[in-house]
Order: structure tokens, then C-alpha cells, then sequence
């Protein structure tokens, strides 16, 4: 595919991406809506382009593996899944229901999950042990992360980055999905996480910071991280919360936000 052509084709389903979320939740219901429309096109470029995944074989032992440390963004993991044929969008009408193959945070019973995220910080050190065993096992496997910049509050992050720059885990993809806003208002008034840039470079990552939004800088961005061997690489992805949805663009309300029917309208209206 031409460069301008995949582009193209990845912003489409960043949209898909979107309008699958805001299905999947409807009028009326909770959802975590702002942190997974922020991380659409990253969802989109690692699932529909960069990822080696197999739908009709979730467990291949040639896949990548994608960790989502923000695990209550998992709607828009279960939007690219679905879109691959991993499982039926029938799934999306019993979204968070007892016994669904789809939780409100990643688990393992959706085909397509590596693991159970959602408890914040757990994410990244999954993702080490994973990368750690590929290497020893001398896989060529990649294993890709995401992770919010509220969640950088959490100690165990920390952890994981040292550990992952000791064993130079450059198999590690991670991402941090920096949309400014955690669950109750702006990160920076409630627990500043910033110079993220600095931190992880002190702690020996080989840091990117890109528009989050722009298709043409992730895939630039993952280009050049793979080119980059000895360390693990970090992509920190400057992006808006519940962006594509003018009503909840930058409201913590719309962490876990509710559509009304006026608002459920609007939004297909605006992701048409
Ligand atoms: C250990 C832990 N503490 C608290 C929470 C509750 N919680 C869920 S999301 C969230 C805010 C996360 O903010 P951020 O990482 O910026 O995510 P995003 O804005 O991208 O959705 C919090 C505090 C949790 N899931 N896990």
C-alpha cells in the first residue's frame, strides 16, 4: 500500500474506532469514553498496520503482544479486535453484562487480551516479564504497551522502566496516551506526573514525543523506535481526552462519562 494510501486507510479506522466505542456504550450508560477516543489512532496504526496478530489464531505463538496498562480504555482494544474478526460485534450489546466476553477492563476470556489490566501500573511489568522471556527464548516477537500520564502516578511503573532498561529490552514498545486529564480533573492539579520526557530518558528509555493524533508521526515514530536497538522505547503520544466528541474533548466528566440520547446522536453525527 502507498504511504498516503495506508494513511488514509488508518485514519478511516481511527474513526471506526470511535464510532465502535460509542456504540458499544449507547445512551444512557456509563463508558469509559474520554481515555479510549483519545488513543484511536494509536489503537489503529499498531492493530491494523504494525502488529503481527493471526484473528483465527488469538494464541499464535509468532503474534506481538499488546498490553494495555490503562486497562479501562479496553473498548477501544475490543473496537480493533472486533474489526479484525477476532470475535463478532454481536459482542459489543452485552458489553460489561455478568458473564460477557466483554468486560469494562481487559480480560483474558476476550480473545485477542494477553492479560487481566486495569488495576493502573500493573501493565508495564506484565509487558517486561513477556519481553524478557521472548529475548531468552530468542523470539523475534515484539510486545507493545499503552499507559495514561495520570497512571504515571504509580510506583510500580517506575519498577518496570528501571528493570526493562537493566535487561535492554528494545523487543518493548510502550506508549503513554497523554491527554492532560485522569479520572477527576487535569493531572497537573491533581498529581503532577510531567517532565515525563526527562524521566524516562534518566531512566533509560529511548524516548519519542509525537501528535498523538497524526497518523503519519505514529507510524514515523515506530519506524524509527525499531531502528533503535539496546534499550526499550517509549512513544509519548500528546493527545486529547474523548477526542472526536466535541461535548467531552478535555472533561474529566467524560472519563466515565454518561451520553445522553441528544449526545449519542450528536457524536455518530460527528464521527460520520
Ligand atoms: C491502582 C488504581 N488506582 C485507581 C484506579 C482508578 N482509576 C481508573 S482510571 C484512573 C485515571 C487514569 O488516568 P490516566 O492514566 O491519565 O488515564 P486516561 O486519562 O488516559 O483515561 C483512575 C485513578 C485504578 N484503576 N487503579
Amino acid at each position: 500500500m502507498e504511504v498516503k494510501e495506508k494513511i488514509s486507510y488508518l485514519e478511516k479506522m481511527s474513526k471506526q474506532i470511535r464510532r465502535d466505542i460509542v456504540q458499544m456504550i449507547g445512551p444512557n450508560n456509563k463508558g469509559h469514553i474520554g481515555g479510549s477516543c483519545s488513543m484511536a489512532e494509536i489503537i489503529s496504526v499498531l492493530f491494523f498496520d504494525e502488529m503481527n496478530v493471526r484473528p483465527v489464531d488469538p494464541e499464535w505463538e509468532g503474534r506481538d503482544r499488546f498490553l494495555f496498562s490503562k486497562g479501562h480504555a479496553a473498548l477501544a482494544q475490543y473496537a480493533a479486535l472486533a474489526e479484525l474478526g477476532f470475535f463478532s460485534k454481536d459482542e459489543f450489546k452485552h458489553l460489561k453484562t455478568l458473564g460477557a466476553m466483554l468486560q469494562g477492563h481487559p480480560e483474558t476470556r476476550t480473545p485477542g487480551v494477553e492479560a487481566n489490566t486495569g488495576s493502573l501500573g500493573q501493565g508495564l511489568s506484565i509487558a517486561c516479564g513477556m519481553a524478557a522471556s521472548l529475548k531468552i527464548d530468542k523470539k523475534p516477537n515484539r510486545i507493545f504497551c499503552v499507559m495514561g500520564d495520570g497512571e504515571q502516578a504509580e510506583g510500580q511503573l517506575w519498577e518496570a522502566a528501571m528493570s526493562a532498561a537493566n535487561f535492554s529490552l528494545d523487543n518493548l514498545y510502550a506508549f503513554i496516551d497523554k491527554n492532560r486529564v485522569q479520572a477527576t480533573g487535569f493531572v497537573n492539579d491533581r498529581y503532577k506526573t510531567d517532565p515525563l520526557d526527562k524521566k524516562w530518558e534518566a531512566f533509560g528509555w529511548f524516548v519519542q514525543e509525537i501528535d498523538g493524533h497524526s497518523v503519519k508521526e505514529i507510524l514515523a515514530a515506530v519506524d524509527r523506535a525499531k531502528r533503535e536497538t539496546g534499550r526499550p522505547k517509549l512513544i509519548i503520544a500528546d493527545t486529547i481526552k474523548g477526542k472526536g466528541l466535541s461535548f467531552a474533548e478535555n472533561k474529566a466528566a467524560f472519563h466515565n462519562g454518561l451520553m445522553t440520547e441528544k449526545e449519542y446522536t450528536q457524536a455518530l453525527q460527528e464521527l460520520a
